[in-house]
């Protein structure tokens, strides 16, 4: 299994975008193009919807041996087999989310500031998003942190960032000069007429500056 540290390339299966029958499909494009770690997002699904689409991407990113983290619901990890749960700074703290699954897990934390990315380490989080960077329509209720946080939250927090937030594969080459190692892009991938194309490009860009 490709570990956080090896991991620059973030893609979401955002139910937002894709419906769940095109996840898989899709999933299996970004794996084409190299992401490292997936999450799946589907805000106002079930659990039921989410856990049996879970249980199918988890296939492809078991032989894949890339990570599938299950945003928001720990209950969603309990029932599935996947690798991680993402929490919200609404959600369940990351003790909890660990207490209520009984292996070891990935807990990742959505950080909109760098008091939020500090405590957010603090707390036991195994990597936080940090963002957004730019305004974005895929959480639209957030003002950008702008890409001049990115250098000091990398100097405040040693563990994996995944800058987020309006990231595409245009304006990435900023986000990576500005200091981000690791991105998380949504919309950018999942709207791509070649997904795995897409993919391909910004792994490359991630790569060129170690
Ligand atoms: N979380 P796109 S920004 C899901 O700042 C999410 O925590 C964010 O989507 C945060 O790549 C964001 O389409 C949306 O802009 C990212």
């Amino acid at each position: 299994m490709r570990s956080l540290a090896d991991a620059s390339l973030y893609a979401i299966i955002d139910l937002g975008y894709v419906t769940a029958e095109a996840g898989p499909g899709i999933l299996e494009k970004l794996i084409t193009g190299g992401i490292d770690i997936v999450q799946l997002r589907g805000k106002n699904r079930t659990l039921d919807e989410l856990s049996a689409l879970a249980e199918k991407l988890l296939r492809l990113t078991m032989s894949a041996k890339i990570p599938l983290i299950a945003n928001d619901h720990a209950e969603i990890a309990q029932r599935v087999e996947v690798q991680g749960v993402h929490v919200g700074q609404d959600d369940d703290s990351i003790e909890k989310v660990r207490a209520q699954i009984k292996r070891p897990i990935v807990v990742g934390k959505s950080t909109h500031s760098i008091e939020q990315a500090v405590a957010a380490e603090r707390e036991g989080a195994d990597y936080i998003g940090f963002g957004p960077i730019f305004s974005t329509p895929t959480k639209p209720d957030y003002s950008p942190v702008g890409l001049e946080r990115i250098r000091e939250v990398h100097e405040r927090v040693s563990i994996p960032i995944f800058c987020i937030g309006g990231i595409k594969s245009e304006n990435l080459p900023s986000v990576i000069t500005a200091g981000a190692k690791r991105v998380v892009i949504v919309s950018g991938l999942l709207q791509a007429n070649d997904i795995a194309g897409y993919a391909r490009a910004c792994k490359k860009l991630l790569r060129s500056h170690p």
